[in-house]
């Protein structure tokens, strides 16, 4: 029997500063009708998908920012997308912003804030949340900026590393889901905590500007997009698994994000790709058993990994300089950590 599963990326067009969280989830809604009628089983939405992206505003008191999180999911505005899901017997992925009381590493309870996504069975039952590892920006207003990133600011680093549920969802009765955002994807490290969990699809959300938005140079628009696509392709590839990455798209609050949304399969091809700036639905047929091939041989961990090599991937977080060549065949001493850096430079 083939194990396949057809799944959408349910891009969103700009969600302005001024709209509500109500005509956001109705928008996603509308996306769930149109999924249903073409049979999709399974819908990723993008990251913060029911707010504009509120890091690129600078808030003083960052409490001034709580009325964009989440303290509870489903909330009375967010519980028409489940209700609306759970009809359709639609499973999906959600980015929001959450905000919990929570007891930190040192055992203190304490106000938290987190970029964070859920996973919902078709039943409507949450089966596994994820909160952003890699967040990108800054935590201080920066007067170099044409834009503000301030996720630095407004949340803390996840703390439930990269989680992998397996769980019946549409038609099959067991797959293996993963979840990312946004700028996890261009971290090989967090493809690959998926892949040794045996992966077979990843669910990620993102909302990438358009343009360079640190003042520090000129990076062409199509060039931001390909970086985009070639890490999601070659995670996918590389850990033989499906992938969906959602974007948010077009002007939001001024601000240009690109879109481009795409469903790969294990080889690193784009199976399905957005084009609009909009709200727009795309779909893939995804035969799990196509993961078999990488998982089995090129990419066959249990085989071919080695890990006794790989100390510096979790040892040390920058670039240490290597050793100094010389004519008399002499190694000599490290020199100075070359990752030296601002303490608070940015990634976008
Ligand atoms: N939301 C988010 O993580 N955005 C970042 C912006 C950096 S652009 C190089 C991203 O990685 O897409």
């Amino acid at each position: 029997m083939p194990r396949i599963i057809t799944v959408a990326a349910a891009q969103l067009g700009p969600i302005q500063r001024a709209e509500s969280r109500q005509i956001a989830v109705e928008r996603m809604i509308r996306l769930l009708e149109r999924a249903h009628v073409r049979g999709v089983e399974f819908v990723v939405f993008p990251e913060l998908a029911l707010t504009t992206f509120f890091p690129r505003h600078y808030l003083e008191d960052v409490a001034e920012a709580d009325h964009w999180y989440e303290a509870t999911m489903p909330s009375d505005e967010t519980a028409p997308l489940f209700a609306a899901a759970k009809r359709f017997g639609i499973g999906f992925h959600l980015g929001f912003a959450e905000i919990v009381d929570e007891a930190d590493e040192t055992g203190a309870l304490r106000r938290r804030r987190f970029n964070t996504a859920i996973l919902v069975s078709g039943k409507g039952d949450i089966l596994l949340k994820y909160r952003k590892v890699h967040l990108p920006g800054h935590a201080e207003f920066d007067p170099r900026r044409t834009t503000q990133h301030l996720e630095k600011r407004y949340f803390e680093p996840g703390n439930l590393g990269f989680p992998v549920i397996r769980t019946p969802m549409g038609g099959l009765s067991g797959l293996n889901i993963g979840m990312m955002i946004c700028n996890d994807r261009r971290w090989p490290e967090a493809w690959r905590v998926l892949g040794l969990q045996g992966v077979e699809l990843v669910a990620l959300g993102y909302n990438t500007p358009s343009t360079n938005t640190t003042g520090a140079g000129f990076e062409a628009p199509h060039l931001r997009v390909f970086h985009s696509q070639l890490s999601i392709q070659a995670g996918a590839y590389q850990n033989a698994t499906f992938a969906i990455a959602s974007a948010k798209a077009g002007v939001e609050d001024g601000n240009e994000m690109f879109g481009h949304s795409i469903i790969v399969n294990p080889q690193g091809e784009i199976m399905a790709q957005a084009t609009s700036w909009q709200d727009e639905l795309i779909t893939a047929d995804c035969d799990l058993d196509q993961c078999t091939l990488g998982k089995t041989t090129v990419f066959a961990f249990d085989k071919h990994r080695r890990p006794e090599a790989y100390g510096p991937i979790t040892a040390q977080i920058g670039a240490i300089a290597p050793a100094v060549w010389s004519r008399e065949g002499q190694i000599l001493s490290r020199t100075a950590d070359v990752a030296s850096r601002p303490a608070d430079s940015d990634a976008d």
